[in-house]
This record gives C-alpha cells, structure tokens and sequence, in this order.
C-alpha cells in the first residue's frame, strides 16, 4: 500500500469504523479475557470458516495485545471455532440438539467450557460460525467478560439485505460520502482489499444480501447480466461469498428489447419468458449463487407491465419463474406511483399509491417473489406515518425498504441517527387480523409464516475514507444490520455499541457521543418541515430549505399552505380518503382532527395556523418555537462535541466537528426561511417577539 493508500485506511480517518479493535483498557478483565484468546484453534478448511479464524486472530491480537496461535498448548485455554457437527465430533456433547435448534440455520452459540478448556463458537452453517465470531469480538470489543459465555444468537429476519444505489460510472445515487467504491468511469473497481473490508463489515453486522447497482437501470448497467460484464460480477461475489453474502442485481425490466434484440418486453409473451429464462440460466452459471433481481418497474420513468396492460404480479411472476429453477428470487419494490401529477388536482394523492397498485394483488405473487415497501408512504421524509400496506397483504412475502442514506435527513452533512425511528416503524402496530401486529412481525415474518422475509436499506456508504462522509452516520448503517439482525436491541445499546467499537471505551466520552446520537432525529425533525407535512427541500438534490420547492411540482408532494392554515387533508369525509387504508384504531386516530398524533398532524389533516395542537400551542407558534429551539439545539450538539476535543483521535475528532459547524449554520437557514415564509402567509407574530424576517 502506498503512503497515501495507507492514510486514507488510518484509524484516524474512520476507515476501519467499528471493526478498528481498538486496545482493550487494562484491568483484571483484560488480563480474564487473555486467558482464553492467546490461541485459535479451527478445524475446517472451508472459506468462510477460515475467514472468521483470520477475523478472530486480527481482533484478539489487537484487542489483547499479545499474539496468538494456530494451536494450544498442553493445558492452555483457547478459541475455537466450527460447524457443530465438526466440533461435535471432537468435545463430545458440547452442542445439543437444543442449541441447533436454537441457533437455526445462520445463528451460532458460545459457550465457555471450562470442562474442555476452550470457548468454543459454533454453529449450522459456515456463516453462523462467522457471525458468532463477530459477536465474541463485539463482545471484547465492549469490555464484556468471555469467562462465563453461555448464549445463542439467531437472526429474526431472514434477508437483512443492503441495497446499492451506485451507477457504474461511479456516482451514487442519493450518495453523500464520495463516489462509489465498487465502480469507476465503467470499470470494476480493482481495490480488491476495500471489496473485502466492506464484506468483512458487513457481515460483522450479519448482512447476507447486497444488491450492487442502482434500481435505476441504466444502459450500461442493463448489460451487467450479460457476458460483458458477468465474469465481473461473478468475482464480487466470491469475495461476498466468503463473508455469507448473497449478490443481487437490479435489472431492467426492458432487458428484453434493450440487450435481447426482441420487439417487446410484455411478461405474457412466450419469446420474453424464455429469454428471462435462458438469461437466468447464464447468470447462474457464472454465479451458482446469484440471489436474484431487484426490480423497479413502472415508477419514476421505468419501464414496467404496465406498458403491456399487465399487472405488476405478472410482471414479477414471470422473472420468478425464470429464476425458480435456480432457487433464486425475484424482489419486486412497492414504490409506484405517478410522477407527472397535475398539481391542481387535489384527488390524486401519491401516499395513496403502494397500497392502491399492489392490495388488490394480493396473494397472485408466486413463493418466490418478494415485494420491498418503502417504510412510508411518501418516500423517506423525517417523519411520515407507516406504510398502510403493513398489515394488508396476508398472503404475499414482504420485506421493508429503510433509506440508511440521508437523503432528506441531512445527507450526513448533519447528523440525524435513524435507529429510534426504525424502531418506532417496527414497533408500529398494524391491527392486521384484529389483533397486536407490529410491524416487526410481519416483516420478520412469524405472523403469516412467510417464506421470505426481512428488511432491506438503501446503503450510505461511498469512498470517503470513513465510508458514511459523517462519521457518526456510521452508526446508521452499523445500527440497520444490527436490528435486521434483532429488532428488540434497544436504539441506545445500538448507539452505545457503536461508540465503544468505533470511538473509545472511556466512559465520560461515551456519554456525550450518546447524547448526541439520541437526541438528533427529533433536532432534525424540529428545524425542518414541521408536524409531518415533509418535503419544503430544494428540488433535485434535496438538501437545505425550499417551502415551495416541489408546491407546483408534478411530484404529488404539497403542504397547501395558503394565508389561513396549512396541510394535506386526507381524511375520509373531505379529503383523499388514504386514513381509511389503516386498519382498525389506527384508521379512527388519523382520521379524527382530533385525536390524530401532533406530530402526523398536517400529513392527515389542512388546519389554520390557529388550530391548537394538543401541546396545547398553536400550529403557528409550534413552527416558530420548534424552528427557534432547533437551531439552538444544534448549536448544542457542537458545543457538547467541542468538549471531546483531546480526548479522541484527532482525525476523529476533527472531522466530526466539521460537520457539526455546518449543521449548526445550516440550521439557521432552516429556521429563517420556514419562519419567514409562514410569518409571510400567515400574518401571525410570534409571541416571543423574537427576529423573523
Ligand atoms: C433511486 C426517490 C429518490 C430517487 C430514488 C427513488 C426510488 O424518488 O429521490 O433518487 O431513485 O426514490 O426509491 O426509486
């Protein structure tokens, strides 16, 4: 590696994030957990059990401190790792039929064995082997004890997946953190050792499924399924391979004509099955393992069913049966709605869109399709309500679509971390069936049974040296595997894992970093568009403060805000009608001006300025404090910051800080052209008196 190579992969440019095995802090604990991790014993050669040995020995050097070796000495503890039925063979009954069951297909236990002298990390398959191994190192890593272990881990979803909105020229969609690491000008990216640290995080984090190009399918992208570049695509995925990976690719719905030289891409026409499904036959030929498509269809100017009068399940069933064979799947986004909406028409509403496409298609999906809805209606504001799908479609597999990349959150230029809302997403209940249904358990899929399930996330990750551009959006990334993986962990156990792997074990300056994570959604939230009306973003790059940016767009997203009062009515009586999509209480609360929570206020309802929250203020005087209080409390998360200064690597320290000191201006900007504009409109003085211009 040349010296620049090695500075940009420096622990103080963030590059190593939370696999940096920082030193443990010194103590009886350490000089425990020495007892066990001095030697790694591993007794299968296959690849990916192989790689969780090197992992082991890389963290256990650097965190311990001392070397360790391939073998143990007579009477010395140690590691070791491997397949139940291997290490079952050799300590006899150290795994029980209870702990298979348990740990499942890719979960694994550890369990200390003071009988046998060793801790031992065990599991079904190659990948659980690999996951346990990044458990016990999380587990030093966070100054846990490893004497006494005794636990089993699964993962609640099936598919935790990342998806990639990279373009092959190297841009990124919605990317804030430098171009793409896996593209350049066309090309392959030929930094094998950043392809193998991004799998190596990952999986740390229990990703099995990385779909690596935009769902924008591009010309040049619509021939990664084709002899030009599948021996490409073949290599990323051995390297994915050997960290549990699956690889997927977004496709071109008009693949067909545009690479296949047919007049038409109609799912019912025998000429295109056979070609999906001699193309699909090609794939896994070079990819025995290919996981599947991705596929935005009829949306945003895609191509799509529609163009063939043919529904979306025909659409997607007929790439399905072509990849059936091959034990692939085909992933069938949600996100359809019309972008060339007259804005004068007050009945479209785009939020209603998912559920009126794809509810009558219920149950028509083949088992081997999977439909990816975004977690809101609209399309990952700060604040929206849940997607009314969850919960309306019983029979049909389902993963949830979270944005990771902060595209109108910030776009890791301020920090937003986005676990506490997740969180909030997946605790929603749905009353699907009458009864407690969260969403959680639709996605992970134990309340219908469905066969493939889980979450998927647009990935903020780009080639800056830290990955995320912010630092601490780190964090969001690190904090969707760890909840694809368990959605119970708590947003601060996230958060506070992530600190302690990434920035230090001190205390005092885990503190601060926590307080910072935990507080900036709802700051976020309070210094830009207000009570869950959204939007107000500049048109195109989305980032910073345009009130009327997208009013008279052809987009469908408006605030309707005119001199008396501001908000979408989307109730039953007089509005779109999209509240009676809930079910149950959920359809009553938002439905009611009411009872409807604050903070979805104006998503469900258009009220006068001098509508009383049940805050007890008016809407007028809550845009005005929230506004004023936000920037004030970005200015806090710099000043809390500043308190770090000498206590953290310096390159860490710096670029946080940089960060902060835009957030904190750019806040300001919200503040003054959200207050102008509605001061302007309504009319209405602050009662603080405070400046508005
Ligand atoms: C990849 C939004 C984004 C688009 C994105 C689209 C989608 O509209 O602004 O950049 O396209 O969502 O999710 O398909």
């Amino acid at each position: 590696m040349n010296e620049n190579a090695s500075k940009h992969k420096s622990a103080e440019s963030g590059y190593r994030a939370w696999l940096s095995y920082n030193k443990a802090l010194p103590g009886a604990q350490l000089e425990k957990n020495r007892q066990w991790g001095g030697a790694i014993v591993s007794l299968e050669e296959q690849e990916t059990i192989q790689a969780a040995a090197a992992e082991l020995k890389l963290g256990l050097e650097a965190m311990l401190g001392h070397s360790v070796s391939a073998s143990a000495e007579q009477g010395q503890r140690y590691i070791t790792l491997g397949t139940f039925a291997a290490l079952n063979v050799r300590y006899q009954g150290l795994f029980s039929e209870k702990d298979i069951r348990a740990a499942k297909a890719e979960g694994f236990v550890i369990r200390t064995s003071h009988a046998h002298s060793c801790l031992a990390i065990g599991a079904a398959s190659p990948a659980g082997v690999l996951y346990g191994v990044f458990h016990l190192l999380r587990l030093i890593g966070t100054g846990a004890a490893i004497d006494e272990l005794d636990l089993v881990s699964a993962p609640v979803n099936g598919l935790r997946m990342i998806n990639h909105w990279d373009n092959f020229d190297g841009s990124i969609e919605r990317g804030y953190a430098g171009n793409s690491f896996l593209y350049t000008n066309n090309r392959f990216t030929k930094d094998q050792e950043r392809l193998r640290d991004y799998a190596r995080m990952m999986a740390s984090v229990g990703i099995n499924a990385i779909v690596i190009n935009n769902v924008n399918v591009h010309q040049e992208e619509t021939l990664f399924i084709t002899s030009t570049y599948l021996p490409q695509v073949a290599k990323l995925a051995a390297i994915f391979r050997v960290y549990g990976i699956r690889l997927y690719l977004s496709i071109n719905f008009a693949s067909p004509i545009q690479i296949g030289g047919l007049v038409t891409a109609d799912p019912l026409d025998q000429k295109v099955q056979a070609w999906w499904s001699n193309k699909a036959s090609e794939i896994y030929a070079a990819i025995p393992d290919f996981g599947g498509f991705l596929v935005k269809a009829d949306s945003e100017n895609r191509p799509g069913p529609f163009t063939y009068d043919r529904d979306h399940a025909e659409g997607a069933n007929m790439l399905a049966q072509a990849l059936e064979p091959h034990g692939g799947i085909v992933i069938w986004r949600c996100f359809v709605y019309n972008c060339k909406q007259d804005w004068r028409d007050r009945t479209t509403d785009r939020a209603r869109a998912a559920y009126d496409h794809f509810k009558p298609l219920d149950g028509r999906f083949n088992d081997n399709v999977v439909l990816q809805i975004k977690n809101g209606p609209l399309d990952f504001q700060v604040r929206e309500p849940v997607s009314p799908l969850f919960g309306a479609l019983e029979h049909t597999n389902q993963l949830i679509e979270f944005q990771i990349t902060q595209e109108y959150t910030g776009q890791q230029r301020h920090l937003c971390y986005l676990v506490p809302q997740w969180k909030e997403i997946l605790e929603f209940n749905t009353y699907a069936e009458g009864k407690q249904a969260p969403v959680k358990r639709i996605v992970d899929g134990s309340l219908w049974g469905n066969s493939i399930n889980g979450m998927a996330a647009v990935t903020n990750v780009g080639a800056d040296s830290n990955w995320s551009g912010h630092l601490l959006a780190q964090a969001n990334l690190y904090g969707y595997g760890r909840l694809a993986w368990n959605p119970e962990l708590t947003s601060e156990q996230i958060a506070s894992e992530w600190i302690q792997l990434t920035l230090t074990l001190d205390t005092a300056v885990h503190d601060v970093a926590l307080g910072l994570l935990m507080d900036s959604w709802s700051i976020y939230e309070s210094y830009t568009a207000p009570l869950g009306i959204g939007w107000m973003v500049n048109p195109d790059h989305h980032y910073g403060p345009n009130v009327d940016g997208y009013e008279y767009s052809p987009w469908g997203t408006y605030h309707f805000a005119d001199n008396n009062g501001l908000g979408v009515d989307r109730t039953v009586q007089t509005g779109t009608g999209y509240s009676a999509q809930y079910m149950g209480t959920n359809a009553e609360v938002y439905n009611s001006l009411e009872h409807c929570p604050d903070e979805l206020l104006l998503f469900f309802h258009h009220v006068p300025y001098t509508h009383v929250l049940h805050s007890g203020k008016t809407v007028i005087q809550h845009i005005y404090d929230t506004h004023f209080e936000g920037v004030e409390r970005a200015a806090q998360l710099l000043a809390a910051w500043s308190t770090l200064k000498g206590q953290l690597e310096e390159g860490l320290y710096l670029q946080v800080e940089e960060r902060l000191r835009e957030q904190a201006r750019h806040a300001e900007e919200w503040r003054d052209q959200i207050n102008t504009y509605f001061l302007r409109k309504s009319g209405i003085e602050d009662e603080h008196h405070r400046k508005i211009y």
